[in-house]
């Protein structure tokens, strides 16, 4: 500022002050003007500007020579997974334990001459960090992974064929000690995901050969540790087979199972969550005799918290030549290599189909497994069908599938193969014949699924609606003259409500079975709408009025309209417990039977033997003089039921012994499959618990 103002000097307006006591006078006076003065200051002005210049340069010369390219350019990690084939070195069991002085020298020697590849190369810029970190067999094949650091620009020309070249060709220089085979060399990409699980377990490591014999037991491991590497290794030409047993695994812990060493998720078999895990035992297959196991501890410390179990065994042939008879009955399974175990990533299954004429077609049934129509841009995750040389892809879902193959030639060719190292739960199906001219008979061929629906029983079966698209008076009675729809509780109630009376004839005798028909044990229909267990002799054999010891309620009032209730009002009521807990709520529906949900026995995975139903109580937290206590020998969930939505939340509990019928404990009545349940009908649910949400 002081040269600023000293450039507007105007010596017209200087003013000096020259005396500032109290009482003096102030005089202004007009300096004269001074050239060198100006020439002085200009010169100061002049430093100064070329400072402040040189001040700017360099910093934009700082800025964009070395910060600004931070910023452009930044650098991201990209990483690798290897092996080398090392011919001049023999694996012997030392380098298959860590703690030992031959693994340790291999590790740094080998490793040391990783590095020099790549720090010697093109790419010594880019390089970051490598370990060897496993050893297998077939003469000495040192595991390896390698991490870069790479701009976007360089990150396409990093490939893996650059890796292995690299590689390649300086160990092929004379200076190294390790001959190899480079044909071996083998480089798979790694994401820095699974980088960074792979060096959180190699601390935690262990070698398993693994012989075909006798299967070993791996434990879990019995350290500290949170995450451990298994490297699995068996004779060449068989399989690895591994079989995974729970014991203590928390919620978030992970079994991570790879097809290779090289622990990238394009070897990935499978990764198991106990969340999300139902089955008892799981037992799945490399393609080869190579298997990685990583597992992750998530929250809890347990000592031993599961058990692997694995064996080298040789690959099944699953293909075969199918002849069919006629008839339309079931004929056969066919099922992938180990079923129900999961099936191998190379499994390559062929079944040839011959039918007996070009009447017939195939249908091929699933259950719990579909077949759709692939997606252009991503591969069959859960197995690859070729049929007729269409292809399709597998898909497990919560609900029976048929595939039917209309046949234009005597035999048929349905391959199974899969298209990704990941696997699932082995996949079986059932084979039968259709009649090509009439699949479906008195039902319609829901196109979606490939089963026989049934028409307009008000019930949906075809998620395109074909069956219930269309109807008459559905689920209703339909007059034979006018187009009069009569409910089902109308016909036989001996009143005439069809012009012409139909619904009031042929009351007393049987009638053809139709959809709404009730069925007798004889196998005959009747008319009447509700016949069961209403005091009237429906049935010729009178089977609508026996069996009915259910339902009966011990006090014989009702509290109308009360929310609490008395004692033996609901005898069929059961208490599902564990440990002495009310866990869920269940009905007696026989003897030995209680009826449930499913949601119930899902998630806990807990064994039938720790359930106990209690029936007879009345007060949860008090001992009913009444109650009864059973074990549970068996429980049963829908094989569909569906945690997401809900779907089919039944399930059957089998009781250790038969429920006294005593007014206390009593069965519910099941309605007929035909019941008719009029609108306005009362409905009571009963229970424990609170009457809100998650009561
Ligand atoms: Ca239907
Ligand atoms: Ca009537
Ligand atoms: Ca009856």
């Amino acid at each position: 500022m002081d040269e600023q103002e000293a450039c507007n000097f105007n010596p017209a307006t200087t003013i000096v002050k020259t005396d500032v006591s109290w009482n003096s006078n102030i005089h202004f006076v007009a300096l004269p003007f001074h050239p060198p003065k100006k020439k002085r200051t200009m010169t100061i002005v002049s430093i100064i500007l070329a400072a402040i210049l040189l001040a700017i340069v360099g910093v934009a010369l700082w800025y964009f020579l070395i910060e600004k390219p931070k910023i452009d350019t930044p650098k991201v990690p990209m990483s690798f997974v290897g092996n080398l084939h090392i011919l001049n070195k023999d694996f012997n069991s030392d380098y298959g334990d860590k703690a030992s002085e031959v693994f340790e020298s291999g590790m740094k020697d080998i490793g040391a001459q990783v590095k020099e590849a790549f720090t010697s190369s093109d790419i010594s810029s880019e390089y970051n960090e490598s370990k060897v970190f496993t050893f297998g067999e077939g003469s000495l094949v040192p595991y390896f992974w390698m991490d870069f650091r790479v701009t976007e620009k360089q990150m396409k020309n990093l490939t893996t064929d650059l890796v292995k070249s690299t590689l390649n060709k300086h160990f092929q220089t004379e200076s190294s000690d390790f001959q190899i085979q480079p044909a071996s060399t083998s480089i798979t990409k790694l994401s820095w995901g699974d980088l960074k699980t792979l060096t959180a377990a190699i601390d935690c490591h262990s070698y398993h050969y693994v012989q075909s014999d006798r299967s070993i037991i791996l434990n879990g491991p019995d350290s500290d540790s949170k995450s451990c590497f298994w490297h699995l290794q068996g004779p060449s030409g068989l399989l690895i087979k591994l079989r995974v047993e729970w014991l203590l695994v928390g919620c978030r812990d992970r079994i991570v199972i790879y097809n290779d060493i090289a622990t990238a998720f394009n070897t990935l078999l499978t990764s198991i969550y106990k969340c999300s895990w139902q089955e008892p035992v799981v037992e799945l297959f490399s393609s080869a005799n190579l298997m990685a196991v990583i597992w992750k501890q998530g929250q809890y410390s347990y000592y031993d918290p599961f058990r692997l179990s694995a064996q080298a065994v040789p690959m099944p042939d699953c293909s075969a030549n199918i002849t069919l008879m006629e008839g339309l009955e079931i004929q056969g399974n066919a099922s992938t290599p180990f079923f129900p175990s999961y099936y191998p990533p190379n499994a390559e299954c062929t079944w040839h189909f011959t039918v007996p004429s070009l009447d017939y077609g195939i249908t091929l049934w699933f259950d719990g497994y579909e077949l759709d129509t692939p997606s252009f841009t991503k591969p069959c995750r859960q197995g690859q069908w070729r049929i007729q040389n269409r292809k399709l892809c597998g898909k497990r879902v919560l609900q029976p599938y048929a595939e039917r193959i209309f046949v234009v030639s005597l035999t048929t060719t349905v391959t199974f193969t899969s298209e990704v190292t990941l696997t699932g739960p082995g996949i079986q199906f059932s084979y039968s014949l259709f009649n090509q001219s009439d699949p479906c008979p008195e039902k319609v061929l829901c196109s979606v699924s490939g089963q026989c629906v049934t028409e307009c029983d008000g019930l949906k079966d075809c998620s395109n609606g074909v069956d219930e698209n269309n109807c008459v008076c559905p689920v209703q009675f339909h007059c034979a003259e006018g187009n009069t729809c009569l409910s089902l509780l109308n016909v036989c109630d001996q009143n005439k409500d069809c012009e012409t009376g139909d619904d009031e004839q042929n009351c007393d005798e049987a009638v053809p079975c139709d959809l709404f028909t009730y069925m007798c044990a004889d196998g005959s229909c009747v008319k009447k709408a509700n016949p069961l267990c209403d005091y009237v002799t429906d049935c010729p054999d009178g089977t609508d009025e026996k069996n009915c010891d259910c339902g009966l309620q011990t006090p014989m009032s009702r509290i109308v309209g009360g929310t609490n209730s008395t004692e033996g009002e609901w005898p069929w009521q059961a208490s599902i417990q564990i440990s002495g807990q009310h866990v869920c709520g269940g009905i007696l529906i026989n003897q030995n039977w209680i009826l449930s949900a499913a949601h119930c026995f899902t998630s806990r995975h807990t064994p039938p033997d720790r359930w106990t139903v209690i029936l007879g109580k009345f007060k949860l937290n008090l001992i009913s003089y009444h109650e009864l206590s059973f074990k549970v020998q068996k429980i049963i969930s829908h094989r569909y039921y569906d945690g997401d939505t809900s779907d089919h939340d039944i399930a059957l509990l089998l009781l250790d012994q038969p429920v006294p019928i005593v007014p206390f404990t009593y069965p519910v009545c099941l309605p007929a499959k035909t019941q008719v349940f009029e609108t306005d009908t009362t409905c009571w649910v009963t229970g424990w618990g609170t009457t809100e949400e998650d009561g």
